[in-house]
């Protein structure tokens, strides 16, 4: 028995399957051995259910023991506390892992994200592209240079940006080969295929219970 909990929703619709950010927490706990359980918070309720544990009426967030954070970046730093199969134990190592990892969300996610919502809306030639394009060229131009975003080694920074990366409208965009071949071996590993295939199981035992 484990007191490390993930939180996710009951049930989405098929859209977001395999790209719910309980997604990075399961593949981080796969990839450091860590036993964990997945509880959940009602879709149908979710922008007043749970805004005691996730203000913003989202998923993820973790519990274990009396410890509780949100944001899956949060999440992913607790746990990379627990295991240096995530983060290297050395200064330098930890401020390059924790750098790469913050760039993810904040100078990739911060912008992919909402580029793909106004495609998803019809905007698919929005105002955000070429911001979008600059960043996924200067991301590039580093891929091109090592195999591992920090220390030399597969850590969580890789985890978190292969995941923004391989959202289907940012990996059709434009031809970056460094870039496809970072999120291809990043996505081959025996982790993420487990918790990508626990999440499909999840939502799809929901449709079940749902009926
Ligand atoms: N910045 C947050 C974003 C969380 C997020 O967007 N969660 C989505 C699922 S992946 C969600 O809960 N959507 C439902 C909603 O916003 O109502 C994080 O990284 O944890």
């Amino acid at each position: 028995m484990t007191d490390l909990t993930i939180w996710t929703l009951d049930w989405v619709p098929e859209g977001p399957r395999g790209f719910v950010r309980d997604l990075r927490l399961r593949w981080a706990c796969e990839e450091a051995g860590l036993a964990y359980t997945v509880r959940t918070v009602a879709f149908d309720d979710r922008a007043t259910n749970h805004l005691d544990q996730q203000p913003f009426g989202q998923v993820p967030f973790l519990t274990d023991g009396a410890v509780e954070t949100f944001e899956s970046g949060a999440g992913l730093l607790y746990l990379a506390k627990k295991s240096e199969a995530l983060m290297p134990r050395d200064a330098a190592g930890e401020t390059a892992t924790t750098q790469w990892l913050l760039a993810a969300l904040n100078s990739i996610e911060m912008v992919t994200v909402p580029w793909w919502f106004l495609r998803m809306s019809g905007e698919k030639d929005n105002k955000l592209t070429g911001w979008v394009e600059m960043r996924l060229n200067q991301l590039e131009k580093e891929l091109a240079a090592r195999d591992w975003l920090a220390a030399d080694r597969f850590t969580v920074a890789d985890l978190l940006m292969a995941d923004v990366l391989r959202v289907p409208d940012v990996r059709a965009f434009g031809s970056r080969p460094a870039t496809e071949a970072y999120v291809a071996r990043v996505t081959d590993r025996p982790a993420f295929k487990k918790a990508h295939a626990d999440q499909i199981a999840h939502f799809e035992a929901a449709d079940a219970a749902r009926g």
